[in-house]
């Protein structure tokens, strides 16, 4: 396998990582960022997350693949280069490769040792694949290597990992994707908008799994800032903002504390809260719109019987 300077980009962003995290723990209300959920035990919980029957994204968007496969690879073709961004485990890229052919995959995570994990699997199940793969964290810049396939690329971005932007950052995103296409277009799936009930069971589930995944995101810290998080201290808490249309992650302070790092500290209060993660949900038109305003002309939508989740081809 070809690792493109996977070492290199953890290296060099890891100082900028921590000057990130601290900008947010020190703001009046503090929030961490949704990457720093996928360390690698991370990146196991949010498996985990996909397996539980009260999380639809993931089972909602496979039967939508699977349904609708013939279609789907008709509108993009077979051959070129696949892109998944946010491969994680790569089983969704995988699903694809009999019926898309793609001459080459390049696999994106910002979970770059359970990526290279992923990937170095699937190489010896497809040897006509070339395969290749980098820990990148293209939520503020995507940059794709120009040393990759310069004919048609397939962007894949699977999941409604789109949902963690807000809307300038998902254009900002979505815009790249389209200038560095090379005529392709982009397969995403996207979460629509639905009862409360659904998604609190989703985000909340009853085996505690999705609050194990959002406390890690405190060991993680740790790991980048050196600072002290004790997780026992903190609570998972879920809202849903109507006003916004998405879901928000929340960790709440059981009781007053003090986190310190080299350098500086936070207090928090009982009941206080740092913000982890929001999963904003789409209707079918605020997500074309999205789509056109980032340059894309021509959408194909799939959708489920229960309307809960689409898969758009966007050219
Ligand atoms: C990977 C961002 C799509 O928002 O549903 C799952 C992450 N967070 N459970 C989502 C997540 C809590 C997930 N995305």
């Amino acid at each position: 396998m070809q690792t493109l300077s996977t070492l290199e980009v953890t290296v060099t962003t890891k100082k900028g990582f921590a000057h990130e995290i601290e900008v947010g723990l020190l703001a009046q209300s503090a929030s961490i960022s949704p990457k720093f959920l996928y360390d690698p035990l991370g990146s196991h919980l949010f498996t985990a997350i996909t397996l539980l029957p009260e999380y639809y994204p993931t089972n909602t968007e496979k039967n939508i693949f699977s349904q609708h496969q013939a279609e789907i690879t008709n509108a993009i073709g077979v051959g070129g280069t696949l892109i998944d961004l946010g491969a994680g485990n790569c089983q969704k890229a995988e699903s694809f490769f009999n019926s898309l052919k793609p001459l080459s995959y390049l696999a994106i995570d910002f979970s770059a040792e359970y990526l290279e994990e992923a990937v170095k699997k699937l190489e010896g199940k497809y040897p006509h694949i070339l395969m290749q793969c980098i820990g990148m964290d293209f939520s503020k810049q995507l940059l794709i290597p120009s040393a990759i396939a310069t004919s048609k690329r397939i962007f894949f971005y699977p999941g409604s990992s789109i949902g963690n932007f807000l809307r300038p950052e998902a254009l900002h995103l979505l815009s790249q994707i389209k200038s560095q296409g090379n005529a392709g277009g982009l397969l995403i799936g996207v979460d629509l908008m639905k009862e409360d009930s659904v998604l609190m069971a989703a985000y909340d589930d009853p085996l505690k799994v999705t609050a194990a995944f959002n406390l890690n995101i405190l060991r993680s810290i740790n790991l980048h800032l050196n600072s002290d998080f004790r997780v026992e201290q903190f609570r998972h808490r879920v809202k849903i903002n109507h006003a916004e249309n998405r879901v928000e992650l929340y960790l709440e302070a059981l009781e007053d504390l003090t986190v310190t790092w080299p350098g500086n500290s936070r207090e928090f209060k009982k009941g206080e809260l740092i913000h982890t993660e929001h999963s904003h949900k789409y209707t079918i038109e605020s997500i074309q719109q999205l789509l056109n305003d980032a340059g894309f002309e021509k959408t194909q939508i799939w959708t489920d019987p229960k309307n809960y989740f689409a898969v758009i081809y966007a050219q």
